[in-house]
């Protein structure tokens, strides 16, 4: 019985170390224009699923070469671009799927949700909800749905 318990308790104790490790991993960088509301509020999102947000107000030249440069075409495009553990988050991703990109580790540049998807984090519009993927950008430029909401 003791040793069953003890097994219970060091399962337990595994259990957590891999979420506190995410926590501390989850500090993000944010580049957005200076009056973008919809990027303010997903910089809020992210504030309420404990990630430190640093948000760094760019002219919209500025933030075009840092996503070319981050390499986000045109199609991937959204308002605002985050950087976290080496990682590029385009847009309104929501910060569930940031936790678990940095988590799993993916070989690729990062996330994307092109546009601006109505009711995803940032973009609530009342009970209006567009579905829209999250797409993971490997590292030759093609994406695969990560996540679909
Ligand atoms: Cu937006």
């Amino acid at each position: 019985m003791t040793m069953r318990i003890l097994l219970l308790l060091s399962l337990m104790v595994f259990g957590v170390a891999p979420a506190s490790a995410a926590d501390t991993a989850a500090s993000i960088e944010v580049w957005k224009s200076a009056t973008c509301e919809c990027c303010g509020a997903w910089v809020k999102h992210l504030e309420a699923n404990g990630f430190t947000v640093k948000v760094n107000a760019a002219e919209p030249s500025a933030l075009a070469s840092l996503k070319r440069q981050a390499g986000i075409g045109d199609k991937l495009a959204s308002c605002h671009t985050a950087m976290i553990d080496g990682y590029v988050i385009e847009g309104h991703v929501p910060g569930t799927d940031i936790k678990r990109l940095v988590a799993e580790h993916p070989d690729a540049i990062g996330l994307a949700v092109p546009g601006m998807p109505a009711g995803s984090p940032g973009m609530e519009q009342g009970a209006e909800f567009e579905p829209y993927d999250v797409l993971l950008i490997k590292k030759d430029g093609t994406t695969e749905t990560f996540a679909s909401h």
